[in-house]
């Protein structure tokens, strides 16, 4: 029987390469975003080149009622979950802190720490049911260290960070599994959506050196999500070949 990845936020970037790299290797998915067409292309798009299963679940990772709602009724033949990775999330701005917008502040807290946990908190009663599961929580460099006007961006990243240690522990007796993957920067729509629209300020994020693709991240996402039972990948801290970490980057 294929085994079965949820991913948050496959409607772009990291998500949608993970979802097409598991798709492609015979997995069933249940994916999920905000931008229903976008969501619905790529299941048709999954099930008509791999002929795979997949379930497209639109919803806001904000929404705690929706997030509940959403897996409480879960069909019966989606349950039986292996991986969740708990993607979806963006950086909003990139201003000091005393400049920075308070809107943006609360929008990047309650999608990549409040959105992960309800999306987690949804799913383990399925994981703990068979006694199994694997959550890999995408982290950020960000989350390992602070950069100037990166200030919540970079919070809310080092609590993803500090929660999937936390999450380590205590599932533990579950026989749950929790990677942390931190990818520092790559070329995807992250920066556009960061920089609200803004073509030039979001490319020149990625001039003169080559960053991480997408496909990059998804191949680390099969990697530390396809080792045997015993084995988990606890925290990863991949970059590209010029980027050394949040501070210093070879732009040649
Ligand atoms: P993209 O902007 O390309 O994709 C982000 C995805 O998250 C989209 O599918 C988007 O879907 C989804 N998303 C955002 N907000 C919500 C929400 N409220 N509810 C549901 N889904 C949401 O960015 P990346 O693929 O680059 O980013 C993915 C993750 O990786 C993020 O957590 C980001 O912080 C992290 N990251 C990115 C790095 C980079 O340099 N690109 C480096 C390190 C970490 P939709 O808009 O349809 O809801
Ligand atoms: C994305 C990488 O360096 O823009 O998390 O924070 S960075």
């Amino acid at each position: 029987m294929a085994k079965t990845i949820l991913i948050t936020g496959a409607t772009a970037g990291f998500g949608r390469a993970t979802a097409e790299k598991f798709a492609s290797n015979g997995w069933d998915l249940i994916i999920t975003g905000r931008r229903k067409d976008r969501l619905d292309e790529l299941q048709q798009s999954l099930v008509n080149r791999y002929g795979v299963r997949c379930l497209a679940l639109h919803f806001d990772v904000r929404n705690k009622e929706s997030v509940f709602e959403t897996f409480h009724h879960l069909p019966e033949d989606w349950q039986k979950i292996d991986i969740l990775v708990n993607n979806a999330g963006l950086a909003l701005g990139r201003d000091y802190f005393d400049e920075a917008d308070l809107d943006d502040w609360e929008t990047m807290i309650d999608t990549n720490l409040k959105g992960l946990l309800y999306v987690s908190k949804a799913i383990l009663p399925y994981f703990i049911k068979r006694g199994k599961g694997h959550i890999i929580n995408i982290g950020s460099t960000a989350g390992k260290e602070v950069y100037e006007k990166g200030n919540v961006y970079c919070a809310s990243k080092h609590a993803v960070d500090a929660i999937s240690k936390a999450m380590r522990i205590d599932l533990l007796r579950h026989k749950v599994k929790v990677t942390a993957i931190h990818p520092g920067a790559a070329e995807t729509e992250f920066s556009l959506v960061r920089f609200k629209g803004d073509n030039d300020k979001a490319s020149q994020v990625y001039a003169g050196y080559e960053a991480l693709t997408a496909e990059d991240i998804a191949d680390t996402v099969w990697y530390t999500g396809n080792l045997p039972e015993h084995v988990c990948i606890n925290d990863l801290v991949i970059t590209c070949t010029a980027q050394a970490n949040s501070f210093h980057t070879y732009k040649g």
